[in-house]
């Protein structure tokens, strides 16, 4: 067998006696730069270390309060100051959210992931919120929310309700981060991510690709990402969905390729991860899906509705499962 070409060492010594591996960004651009054929060859062969490599964990998304957020950022339908077409809607009442759960779990989803267009909850929405999680828990989903920056004791009232993850993405490199929204910091949203952890949910946090970001960028967002101690247990990667209206309505789509490399960075730097292929997906052939696969990816949204656009619809999903021997866990 070729060896992999190794211009720097490309696995730092995650031993359970080394302290916390510290990936730098010239050893994850390296990974980028490898041909891809070693580069998912190496993926797989940590994919493979780690989990079932024909299994595919699914989560549900319900966007339980959508439009009108206050913040700024570049890519969002749901940003009050950019005309996307997304219209203001209040809290989603308790009875319409069982119904979703209620369909989601029918499907095979085995976690419920409510979002919320806030900067961060009030305590009265976060009341109800924490109802819809009780709730939902009780019907036997894992449980997620996604409700933006947290306030002290907000995260332990969460946990308390039975909360599972908190989905809160770092979305592109601190360096870059600026370009993207102004609203609020990426130290705040590390802050955020310390509260949750802090609270003992486990964290999911990934970040978006096609901004207009360079490959270094990317690699540095992975190593911001693979860097937290410990790494987050769920990693979205999304891939850009293009909003008219919104500053990045125009970016230049990345390269397929370039987008599984980030995956397949994102599998080699997190090896126990959860790397999830989230948005983007509807726009992308069943063939760039399998090789986002190969490359280590093992969850995805399922349900024909991100937040407030469109995802594959669940009996495309199942036939891709069944063409390429994947299993739901
Ligand atoms: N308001 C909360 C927040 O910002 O954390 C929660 C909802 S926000 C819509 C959740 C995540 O969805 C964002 O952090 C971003 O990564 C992703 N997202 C939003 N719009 C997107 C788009 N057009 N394309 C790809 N990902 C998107
Ligand atoms: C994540 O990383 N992606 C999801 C979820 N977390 C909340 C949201 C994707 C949103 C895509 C654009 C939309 O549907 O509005
Ligand atoms: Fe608001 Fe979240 Fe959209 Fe930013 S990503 S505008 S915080 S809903």
């Amino acid at each position: 067998m070729n060896a992999i070409p190794q211009a720097v060492t490309l696995t730092p010594d995650r031993s359970p006696t080394a302290s916390a591996p510290r990936w730098t960004v010239a050893e994850v651009e390296a990974l980028y730069q490898l041909p891809l054929m070693d580069l998912l060859y190496r993926a797989q062969q940590v994919h493979r270390e780690n989990f079932n490599a024909n299994e595919i964990q699914r989560s549900t998304l319900l966007s339980v309060k959508t439009g009108g957020c206050s913040e700024d950022c570049g890519y969002c339908s749901q940003a009050a100051r950019y005309s996307t077409g997304t219209e203001r809607e209040a809290l989603m009442p308790l009875d319409e959210v069982i119904a979703a759960a209620q369909a989601a779990k029918d499907k095979g989803a085995s976690r419920f992931c409510m979002g919320a267009a806030w900067r961060g909850p009030k305590d009265k929405d976060l009341a109800k919120v924490t109802e819809m999680i009780r709730t939902v828990k009780g019907m036997g989903l894992q449980t997620c929310v996604t409700l933006g920056m947290l306030k002290d004791g907000q995260a332990d009232e969460l946990k308390e309700a039975g909360l599972d993850y908190y989905n809160h993405n770092l979305d592109t490199d601190a360096s870059f981060y600026g370009q993207v929204i102004t609203t609020h910091k990426h130290a705040d949203r590390i802050d955020t991510l310390g509260q949750v952890r802090e609270a003992g949910i486990k964290v999911c946090s990934g970040g978006i690709i096609g901004m207009g970001e360079s490959r270094r960028n990317r690699a540095a967002l992975i190593v911001q990402l693979a860097n937290l101690n410990p790494p987050p247990e769920s990693v979205p990667i999304n891939n850009l969905v293009p909003i008219a209206g919104t500053p990045m309505a125009n970016v230049a789509p990345v390269d397929g390729f370039e987008f599984v490399r980030t995956l397949a960075a994102a599998r080699i730097t997190m090896p126990t991860s959860f790397v999830r292929l989230s948005a983007g997906r509807q726009e992308m052939s069943d063939e760039l899906q399998a090789l986002c696969f190969l490359a280590g990816a093992n969850s995805i949204f399922y349900g024909d509705k991100l937040l407030t656009t469109g995802n594959p619809e669940a009996d495309r999903d199942e036939a891709l499962f069944e063409r390429l021997g994947l299993r739901p866990i």
